[in-house]
């Protein structure tokens, strides 16, 4: 990437990461092209046509894409569209934004994906190194765009959150450290198989110092990396252990803080802030950051929150349970707390995932089911105690009625958001609206 300025590049998906883009190549005295297989992207008022070689809207022209010398493609968009593919048979180079940060960031980078707790552990990992007087910025598919990341100069280490869709198209990222938390089915409307989704997760650990892992899952383990350290909860050097008569967070072999004194909870959760302890550690954090981090810690909304206590009964938003892995982990975390009936909202876009792998837990923790979205139901199909209702404040309205002092009612739904909301956080903001409307 030496002269990009001879390049003939184009920009490929407009959104977000699309528009960062064009902000750093526009920075670098680069005109790009820019493309985007939508007639009207949002974020298109933000560029000045003059300042461009050349808008192109609607469908993706194969031709014109083959002419570039570097396509920086979007994670939104498949390397797999058929002009894409064309383009590349013709000899484009095919990169991110994530590669193109890779290749002028001079400082250290912390990278983190998973099928889930990623924004959590990005987060925690932030935290932590802020707690020890050191300049972090969390980054990536989090929600700020790698290259807007890259401008903030007086940054000391980045903290990125890393989907698949962006490692696919990253091939030169140097991390201090990097993790893949787990593995779990997700996306498999635009991978092969599990297989090709977990090479994807692997390449996250393609240049780094250190690959954390976990020890609980198998596609996980590095299949390349020099200094590799695996977690688990039942573990002596990263784990739970039993000191004076409490459980405690234990890292590096030595007892951290009781876990009872950590902002956050769920099984999952002590093992995603061992997890950030570890990358922390590599990225220069002190103890005691990491103890004043786990302690202050706020959860991130839409993640197991609590809405509503009213006459005894929970109401939990989970809205960001987009998989059946994200699903099953709140259920396991939240279940034992519960006395009486767990009531739980699901359904919307499965991405192609087999939502038999439910049934257990709907046979075994689940008292009710309510069902809504496109694969709601395949999923209500699971159980005899299911509900179909079309919207969320249905579901809610059906939830009032069933619910009784002891239960929780969870919005948890293994499902995308988008066959029905914009997102997972309109999701979750309207199924707290409406929680809040039928019994507060
Ligand atoms: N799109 C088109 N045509 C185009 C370009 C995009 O139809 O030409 C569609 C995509 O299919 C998608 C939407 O537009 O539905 C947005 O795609 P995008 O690639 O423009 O996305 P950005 O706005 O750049 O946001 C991306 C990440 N989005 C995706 O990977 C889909 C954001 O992660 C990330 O925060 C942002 O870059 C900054 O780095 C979001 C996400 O949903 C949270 N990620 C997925 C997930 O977590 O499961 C991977
Ligand atoms: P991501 O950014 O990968 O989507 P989040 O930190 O936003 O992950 O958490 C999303 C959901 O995933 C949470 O609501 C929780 O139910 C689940 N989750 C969080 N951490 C883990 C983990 N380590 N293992 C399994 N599920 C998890």
């Amino acid at each position: 990437m030496q002269s990009l300025a001879k390049k003939r590049i184009a920009v490929v998906g407009l959104g977000l990461s699309g528009l960062a883009t064009v902000r750093f190549l526009l920075s670098k005295g680069i005109k790009p092209v820019l493309m985007d297989s939508r007639s009207k992207p949002a974020g298109i008022e933000q560029i000045a046509a003059e300042k461009v070689d050349g808008i192109y809207l609607g469908e993706l022209d194969a031709n014109r894409l083959a002419k570039m010398d570097i396509i920086v493609l979007s994670p939104g968009l498949s390397p797999n569209h058929p002009a894409i593919r064309f383009a590349v048979a013709q000899g484009a180079a095919l990169l991110g934004d994530v590669e193109l940060f890779a290749r002028f960031n001079t400082r250290p980078v912390v990278a983190i994906t998973g099928s889930n707790g990623k924004s959590t552990v990005t987060m925690l990992v932030e935290a932590m190194l802020k707690c020890s007087g050191i300049k972090a910025l969390a980054a990536g598919n989090i929600g700020l765009p790698v290259l807007d990341a890259l401008a903030q100069t007086d940054t000391a280490v980045y903290v990125l959150e890393l989907s698949s869709f962006q490692l696919d198209t990253t091939s030169s990222l140097h991390s201090v450290a990097a993790c893949i938390l787990n593995i779990s089915a997700d996306h498999l409307d635009r991978y092969a198989d599990m297989a090709a989704y977990a090479a994807s997760k692997q390449r996250v650990y393609q240049h780094t110092q250190l690959a954390v892992f976990n020890l609980d899952d198998a596609a996980t383990t590095p299949e390349q990396a020099e200094h590799t350290l695996g977690i688990k909860l039942a573990d002596s050097g990263y784990g739970i252990t039993q000191y004076n008569g409490q459980r405690w967070l234990n890292v590096a072999a030595e007892p951290l803080l009781p876990v009872s004194e950590m902002t956050l909870f769920g099984a999952h959760n002590e093992f995603n802030a061992l997890v950030a302890c570890a990358l922390a550690l590599a990225a220069g954090a002190s103890r005691e950051g990491l103890i004043r981090a786990l302690r202050q810690f706020v959860s991130l909304p839409h993640r197991c929150s609590l809405v509503a206590e009213k006459n005894a009964v929970r109401w939990v938003n989970d809205s960001k349970a987009t998989n059946i892995g994200a699903t099953l982990a709140a259920i396991a975390g939240l279940r034992p707390g519960v006395s009486g009936k767990l009531i739980l909202i699901a359904g919307g876009d499965a991405k192609g995932a087999d939502v038999r792998e439910l049934n257990a837990v709907l046979q075994r923790d689940v008292q009710q089911l309510i069902t809504l979205g496109q694969d709601g139901p395949a999923i209500a199909a699971l159980t005899d105690n299911s509900i179909q209702v079309k919207t969320l404040q249905d579901a809610v309205k059906v939830a009032a009625k069933l619910a009784q002092p002891g239960d929780m009612v969870l919005l948890s739904p293994a499902c995308a958001s988008l066959d029905m909301f914009n997102s997972y956080a309109e999701r979750g903001e309207l199924f707290a609206a409406a929680v809040r409307a039928e019994v507060l």
